[in-house]
């Protein structure tokens, strides 16, 4: 017999038992990690697991550490689960255990969501704004054709564009995708070695802002990614150059193991910083919160988590009104799109989300409900994140290895990617 607080309009702890829990990789157009929880009741929930390059880890971390460890619990203890991965782990952290936690995280919101029959916007508190302001990626081979590419986006109603430009002299730059394909940097089995050099980077990109501004004038949002590349004086020089041109935000300006190196950048410049796509877990951000020396936290519920983890550290964020701005590049399935959408649409500190587009193939393999109008997001009322995974089409796209590029300094020596 179960006790009333286990009966409930959820159903009770045996409809919620936990019966199987199976982890599903797929490939439509680039490899995906998914996760799908299914409860004696019949209802199931998915979770995002992939970690770009580092796909298999995950979903070994999962089946053989964390399945076994799944079944016959309650899906409803989400709070405890959570704690018993992360705790009981006891390597804490890093980026494979906390998408495994994250994927299980999702999973059982989603389920929580479907027994209650509510959104999951609506079990985090309810929707604080219609809709999730979102930024393109346009990129170029040099200035005018970043410009040209900055114009369709702002044509197709995007209130916020992510602009690189390709940098003279070096091959293989950062952000610049095959011509009219979306950008997809693990393109290679073993990784692609490309060149950098910081001294032609800075020269340009200040001549990049300054020409999208005289192209599309100050209306449009403007963002750019350092993507890790620079030391913290580079970027600091970079930041202030970029001042007259008004970024929304920089990105991943330098490093952030060395969390204090910002102060050095923040001494130096008011252009509004933002990192953390690469963090797994509140300690890799919380000095860098606390000081104020961001803007937003780009961390997201794949990597940081799950939606348990990251109301934690967004309530942090918001009492040093740092706000957020989820990573979504393609290499972030539609399950995590949808589940952050859904924290968009309530978080009261939301800033931004990246919306880099999933190929036709994925987005028939991940059917979701949000859709883009006016510059944004929008989230429907389907129960838990909306987001299902048509398991037969998905059985179609073979896992393919891929890893991501590195990049050596014009002298040979190992740099940032
Ligand atoms: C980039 C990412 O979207 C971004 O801001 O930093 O595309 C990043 O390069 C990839 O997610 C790495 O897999
Ligand atoms: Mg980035």
């Amino acid at each position: 017999m179960h006790t009333a607080s286990e009966t409930s309009a959820h159903g009770s702890a045996r409809d919620r038992e936990i019966v199987a829990a199976r982890v599903i990789v797929t490939s439509p157009g680039r490899n995906f990690v998914t996760l799908k929880i299914e409860t004696r009741s019949g209802i199931s929930g998915l979770g995002d697991a992939t970690l770009n390059g580092r796909e298999l880890a995950v979903a070994s971390y999962l089946q053989d550490h964390v399945v076994p460890n799944l079944i016959g619990r309650d899906a409803g203890r989400i709070e405890d689960l959570w704690q018993f991965l992360y705790r009981g782990a006891y390597w804490r952290r890093g980026p494979v255990t906390m998408s495994a936690i994250a994927a299980v995280d999702v999973a059982l919101w989603d389920i929580l969501g479907k027994l209650a029959g509510l959104p999951l916007c609506q079990l985090l508190g309810g929707r604080s704004r219609e809709g999730a302001l979102v930024y393109a990626h346009a990129n170029g081979r040099d200035i005018e054709e970043a410009s040209d590419e900055v114009g369709k986006f702002v044509e197709q109603g995007f209130l916020a564009v992510r602009a690189q430009c390709g940098v003279p002299g070096i091959k293989k730059p950062y952000g610049l995708s095959a011509k009219g394909k979306p950008y997809e940097p693990a393109e290679s089995e073993l990784p692609l070695e490309t060149t950098w050099s910081t001294p032609r980077y800075l020269d340009v990109v200040p001549r990049l802002f300054e020409r999208l501004r005289a192209d599309h004038g100050d209306g449009v949002e403007l963002l750019h990614d350092a993507h890790h590349r620079l030391t913290p004086i580079e970027a600091a020089r970079l930041a202030r150059s970029l001042e007259p041109y008004r970024l929304f935000w920089l990105e991943d300006a330098t490093p952030a193991e060395n969390q204090a190196s910002f102060e050095l950048i923040r001494r130096h410049s008011v252009t509004p910083l933002a990192v953390g796509e690469v963090f797994n877990s509140i300690w890799d951000c919380k000095h860098l919160i606390e000081q104020q020396l961001i803007d937003y936290i780009r961390t997201t519920i794949v990597h940081g988590g799950g939606i348990t983890a990251m109301r934690r550290l967004a309530d942090f964020a918001a009492l040093y009104q740092v706000r957020t701005g989820f990573h979504g590049a393609t290499d972030l399935s539609p399950v995590t799109m949808g589940a952050a959408l859904h924290f968009d649409a309530w978080v009261p500190n939301f800033g931004i989300q990246e919306y880099m587009f999933h190929s036709d193939e994925a987005n028939a393999v991940f059917p979701h409900d949000y859709a883009f109008r006016d510059g944004r997001l929008h989230v429907g009322d389907t129960p838990g994140h909306g987001v299902t995974i048509d398991e037969k089409l998905a059985a179609k796209y073979p896992y393919a290895p891929k890893q991501l590029p590195v990049a050596r300094l014009e002298d040979g020596a190992m740099w940032n990617w």
